[in-house]
């Protein structure tokens, strides 16, 4: 590529660019957000669960339900929290975090069979299991 033909197609990414960001916000200057948000893809937080357990409360073995939760190996498992305090569900290999009051986890993927005991971090009182199979 010469110089010449190098500066012409600069200019000309210039004027495209240019017609771009007029045509994107109507002249009302910058646009920092023009392009919709892409997905998030699975397994990065935030995506879709498989399984999804509600937390009650403070209530023993029924602050998890279902409980025990039926789960295959390779499920991604999700803590929705219906109280009004914040918990989490933390059991041998995984911890979901702080989930506040209405919130909902991140999905933890489950990777082997068996029963898989958990309980709450902040109350251990609060415990669940749950059953994985193949
Ligand atoms: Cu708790």
């Amino acid at each position: 590529m010469t110089l010449e033909t190098g500066k012409r197609s600069l200019r000309v990414l210039a004027v495209v660019a240019g017609l771009a960001a007029a045509s994107a916000c109507g002249g009302s200057g910058y646009s920092s957000n023009p392009t919709p948000m892409p997905t998030p893809t699975p397994g990065g937080g935030g995506g879709s669960a498989d399984v999804t357990i509600t937390i009650n409360g403070m209530s023993g073995s029924t602050s998890f339900s279902p409980n025990p939760a039926s789960v295959k190996v390779g499920q991604k498992v999700a803590w929705r929290n219906a109280d009004s305090t914040a918990h989490d569900a933390t059991g041998n290999g995984f911890e979901t975090g702080l989930i506040g009051a209405g919130s909902t986890s991140s999905p933890i993927t489950i990777t082997a069979a068996g029963n898989l005991d958990y309980h709450c971090a902040i109350h251990p009182t609060m415990v669940g299991t749950l059953s994985v199979t193949q």
